[in-house]
């Protein structure tokens, strides 16, 4: 049995987009939550609880979350994570099957992983928050930009093949899918394309899975 080692549901994107991906291989897998935050405080805030480096450096000496427990293999980093479980379930097709349009997938999803830095800092995951109508810097919006462009062409290229950016669900799915999160919950208007893409994203069932316990663990923390 797998155990995947995630973050807070609400605020943890890095958690999401491994989980997804094993969510969507179908296989069975137990889940380990280690909360980031003292429950109850706002998602935007950056403290977080004491005590939890300690906590995360005994399941990965990195001190993050996720982490992937597969018997004696123990892989962190979401990209690795996701890497493996495409090898682990081949049948899952997690990456395109064609070559060129597998390296575009991998191209934009490390584009995902390594970048993006300015939108990740202001339109911080809070799955269930809603804070419309937020003035971003040029270095958010211009992030934005990319991602719509990057959205509308893979979708372009793809149309006809499936509602994802490659048609089926792939890896490059995955590592998109907190920032669907992410433009609900501030608002971001989008072009068509780019709003069918991400509502597409949200309606998946995992999704759907996801969104409900971020609610349930947002709502439990709120309780005096
Ligand atoms: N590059 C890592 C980033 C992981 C990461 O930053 N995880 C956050 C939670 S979303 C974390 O564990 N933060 C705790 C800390 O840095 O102390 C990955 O892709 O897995």
């Amino acid at each position: 049995m797998l155990t995947l080692v995630i973050g807070d549901k609400n605020i943890s994107s890095w958690s999401l987009r491994p989980w997804l991906a094993l969510k969507m291989t179908g296989a069975p897998f137990e889940e380990r939550m280690i909360r980031l935050r003292v429950p109850g405080s706002p998602a935007t805030s950056a403290v977080y609880r004491p005590g939890l480096k300690d906590d995360l450096k005994a399941v990965n000496a990195a001190g993050k979350v996720p982490v992937l427990i597969d018997g004696a293999v123990k892989v962190w980093e979401s990209f690795a994570i996701c890497e493996y479980l495409a090898e682990r379930f081949p049948e899952a097709n997690l990456w395109p099957e064609a070559y060129d349009k597998r390296a575009v997938a991998r191209a934009i999803a490390s584009e995902m992983h390594a970048g993006f830095g300015d939108m990740r800092n202001e339109l911080t995951m809070d799955v269930v928050g809603r804070h419309p109508g937020m003035a971003f810097s040029g270095g958010a919006k211009a992030d934005i930009a990319r991602v719509v462009e990057i959205w509308t062409e893979c979708r372009a290229a793809n149309a006809g093949a499936g509602p994802f950016l490659f048609g089926h669900f792939t890896i490059a799915d995955a590592f998109f899918a907190p920032v669907a999160t992410r433009f609900r919950t501030y608002g971001v208007e989008l072009p068509a394309s780019a709003q069918a893409y991400a509502d597409a994203v949200l309606d998946l069932a995992p999704m759907r899975e996801w969104i409900a316990a971020a609610e349930a663990e947002v709502a439990a923390g709120a309780r005096p």
